[in-house]
């Protein structure tokens, strides 16, 4: 029988999971993974900002905050023809999702208005749509599914007890609000966090027993290794040790089983190994580009090369929502003969 998908887990449970041997961590989190997915499939999304810098909050890991000296110059909303543009030239190099990002706390009813706008235009290229702009409420959110939006990504950072060290200009429970209001108005979740900012183990099993026991689990979940920036009051932060890393991979799968789960930033600064473990760890889900929203990540050469080197292939169809790319690798087509469903070569 399958895992279950449980939403009960408590703190020890999660902080016994971080406390394996970690070849043991990595076998069951592995396990739990074919359970659900095609170990050898990763879903590739493309990322735009569309609205950069000069945001008035004060998240200490993040560039885009126009209090910090980071040297990101700040550009208004972009327009629907920018964007579509964009949107257009990644769905030519196969891109089938496209995430746009925003530097706002939360948007004014106007932006939302115009970001509709954006969704349509990008919608109506046949593209699933996904969108992070801050803060909702129940009416705002509502009007971005009507528009076509699929996905929202709003993240919880971090653990709760941790959080007030990280951002004071907004409440957990903001956060938690808006992904009620996105719930609620039926739009996909993508929720996750950063590690590396300095929290303990035990806070980041913090952050993923907040994630697991949501309502529902987010429907993809991002998984972000801290992007150090130098201006940031993070920047200078030790690095987390990257097996820590990977086995916060491994216990998001084994508590989110069916949830997409994103090695999202911090890829560029990550050694093609560490990668290797977090995809056998569970995850399935990576941006592709040479950009993130500011910040750099693995250029497109170079992910092919090591999917090519790992035997992975782009995640054409799951179930009916999520994505990719088609051009990162021509998959073999073929059964590997295990019955696991994946198309690696036999
Ligand atoms: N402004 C909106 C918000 O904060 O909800 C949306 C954009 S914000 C840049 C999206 C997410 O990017 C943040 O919640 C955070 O998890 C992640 N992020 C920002 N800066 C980062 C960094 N330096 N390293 C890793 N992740 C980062
Ligand atoms: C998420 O969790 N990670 C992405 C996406 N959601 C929007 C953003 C990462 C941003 C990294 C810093 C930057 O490039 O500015
Ligand atoms: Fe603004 Fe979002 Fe950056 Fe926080 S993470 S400073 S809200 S852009």
């Amino acid at each position: 029988m399958a895992s279950p998908i449980r939403h009960d887990w408590t703190r020890a449970d999660v902080a016994a999971l971080f406390a394996l041997p970690f070849n043991e961590l990595l076998h069951r989190a592995h396990s739990v993974h074919r359970e659900y997915h095609d170990p050898n499939a990763v879903q590739v999304s493309t990322l735009l900002s569309i609205k950069t810098g000069g945001c008035p909050e004060d998240c200490a890991y993040c560039p885009q905050a126009a209090r910090y000296d980071t040297g990101v110059q700040a550009q208004k909303l972009m327009s629907v023809d920018a964007v579509v543009a964009r949107a257009q030239a990644a769905k030519n190099a196969g891109a089938s999702r496209f995430c746009m990002g925003a530097a706002w706390r939360s948007p004014k009813d106007r932006d939302v208005e115009k970001v509709a706008e954006i969704v349509r235009a990008v919608k109506g290229l046949g593209l699933e749509t996904c969108a992070t702009l801050g803060m909702l409420n129940g009416t705002q959110a509502a009007t971005l599914k009507q528009a076509g939006l699929d996905y929202y990504n709003h993240n919880l950072d971090t653990a709760p007890e941790f959080y007030g060290e990280i951002i004071h200009t907004r409440q957990y429970q903001d956060r938690l609000d808006t992904l009620e209001h996105v719930r609620e108005a039926g739009l996909k979740t993508c929720c996750g966090g950063i590690v590396g900012m300095g929290e303990t183990r035990e806070q980041r099993a913090g952050l993923l027993q907040t994630l697991a026991n949501l309502p529902e689990h987010p429907e993809s979940v991002p998984i972000n290794q801290l992007v150090q920036v130098e201006g940031t009051p993070l920047n200078g932060t030790e690095a987390i040790d990257p097996f820590d890393f990977v086995r916060t991979i491994a216990v998001a799968r084994i508590l989110m089983p069916a949830s997409m789960v994103r090695l999202s930033a911090g890829r560029q600064q990550m050694d093609d190994a560490v990668q290797a473990l977090c995809f056998f760890a569970g995850a399935n889900s990576i941006f592709y580009g040479e950009k993130l929203l500011t910040t750099g990540n693995p250029d497109v050469e170079h992910d092919r090369a090591l999917f090519k080197r790992l035997d992975l292939h782009p995640l054409e169809v799951v179930e009916e929502t999520d994505t990719v790319h088609a051009d990162i690798l021509e998959a073999e087509a073929g059964s590997c003969g295990n019955g696991c469903g994946c198309s690696a070569a036999a």
